[in-house]
């Protein structure tokens, strides 16, 4: 056996199989590539979910977090640590609101959105304890929680999991009618995806989402915005909702604001919807630790030059241009995205979207199918004009048989 083999049958010996990654094993990487165990080389094109906007081994990123591992990593939250205040005060402002609350994952930012959703519901709005409602789109991914399952509308994703939580209601994504219908006196909150990239990088209807700004702010109701990983740059703005002007109630953040080097996430409102929290009611051992305060400071340090909303917006359209010729020919029934971002539904003849990724590993071209035979497109934000036309190349081979 050689190396990828070895380390292979020993990750399937000895971890959980909730997964079926394709049959590379990195070990290193830089910028858009990957190199495995053997010495080859793979162009990313997944980019880890968009947690690596900014590229593998960014050096300010990298550098931001040497010179903090050297300082102090983790103080919890019963004390202050001298990153705190910055990348609060930073994201606040990056964001256009006043209160962070600083978690890791991005499930555990969703966790906190809901929870702080429905403590504003009882202590602000005044639902009657235990009946705040929450909407959400069918086909959304929030992440793997018991209680984000419980309004997951993926079987595969809530499969003997029950017990499920209630207090949830689902609606279709992109039916402004169908939500309107559905806010009641107990709805506290709306909470979607501004794209829905685990659905396929299914876009909203245009003026959906100011419809649903206005909707929530007319009926009192907060509007959630999961920009987990539609965020930091991916669509060619800092967030997709600012394609339409429209500022949520709640960004919830994560992936990419830690840079891909530590998990980072975030729920960012006014003090009106934070403010809701008091000592001792919510928190985690890592959230807000110094670690992840000087990675996500450089984050938005960056963020704020502009320089990767702009590649990802001058470089997205390039990308769609020449996946939109793919359309009608055959090979490809339909392209769906924004900047760097697109889902790519291929033609079922050709095969199943992992068929596909292993012809694309095969000549090099990391991606990662999403359901069906949709593959998902999506780049560290480095990427060169040069390498994602390479990359394009390796799809146009694969598509042609
Ligand atoms: C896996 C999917 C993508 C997310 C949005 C919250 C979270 C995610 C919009 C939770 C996470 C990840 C999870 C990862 C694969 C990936 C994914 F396929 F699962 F659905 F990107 F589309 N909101 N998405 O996309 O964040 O807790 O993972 O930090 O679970 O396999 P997390």
């Amino acid at each position: 056996m050689n190396a990828t083999e070895r380390s292979i049958a020993a990750a399937e010996a000895h971890g959980a199989h909730n997964y079926h990654p394709l049959p590379v094993v990195v070990a290193t990487a830089e910028g858009a590539w990957l190199t495995d165990v053997e010495g080859r080389r793979y162009l990313d094109m997944l980019a880890g979910y968009s947690a690596l906007n900014f590229g593998h081994g960014n050096r300010r990123l990298l550098d931001a977090a040497k010179a903090q591992l050297e300082r102090v990593t983790l103080t919890s939250r019963a004390f202050h640590h001298d990153r705190f205040a910055d990348f609060c005060t930073e994201l606040a402002e990056l964001c256009g609101k006043e209160m962070v609350l600083p978690m890791n994952t991005g499930a555990e930012a969703i966790e906190t959105a809901v929870k702080t959703a429905r403590k504003w519901g009882y202590r602000v709005k005044g639902v009657p304890d235990g009946r705040a409602k929450i909407i959400v789109a069918n086909n959304n991914f929030h992440g793997r929680t018991t209680t984000i399952i419980s309004f997951s509308t993926d079987a595969e994703a809530r499969a003997d999991h029950g017990p499920f939580t209630p207090g949830f209601e689902i609606v279709p994504y992109g039916d402004l009618a169908a939500l309107e219908s559905a806010v009641d006196e107990h709805t506290v909150a709306v909470l979607l995806e501004p794209v829905q990239g685990e659905a396929g990088v299914l876009m909203p209807p245009p003026g959906y989402l100011a419809g649903v700004r206005r909707l929530t702010a007319e009926r009192n109701v907060l509007f959630i915005a999961d920009e987990i990983q539609s965020g930091l740059g991916r669509t060619g703005r800092t967030f997709a909702c600012d394609h339409e002007d429209v500022v949520p109630d709640m960004y919830v953040l994560g992936k990419a604001l830690g840079g891909g080097v530590v998990p980072v996430s975030a729920v960012v409102a006014s003090a009106d919807v934070l403010g809701v929290h008091r000592p001792g009611e919510h928190g985690s051992t890592f959230g807000g630790n110094p670690l992840a305060c000087a990675v996500a400071l450089e984050v938005i340090a960056i963020l704020k030059t502009g320089e990767f909303q702009e590649r990802a917006t001058r470089l997205g359209e390039h990308l769609h241009h020449e996946l939109g010729l793919l359309v009608g020919t055959g090979a490809v029934e339909a392209v769906r995205g924004r900047g760097l971002w697109a889902g790519v539904d291929i033609a079922p003849s050709l095969g199943t979207g992992r068929e596909v990724s292993e012809r694309l590993m095969e000549r090099g071209v990391l991606v990662k199918d999403t359901h069906g035979s949709t593959i998902r497109i999506a780049p560290p934000l480095v990427i060169s004009k040069e390498d994602l036309d390479w990359g394009l190349e390796q799809l146009r081979a694969v598509l042609a048989g």
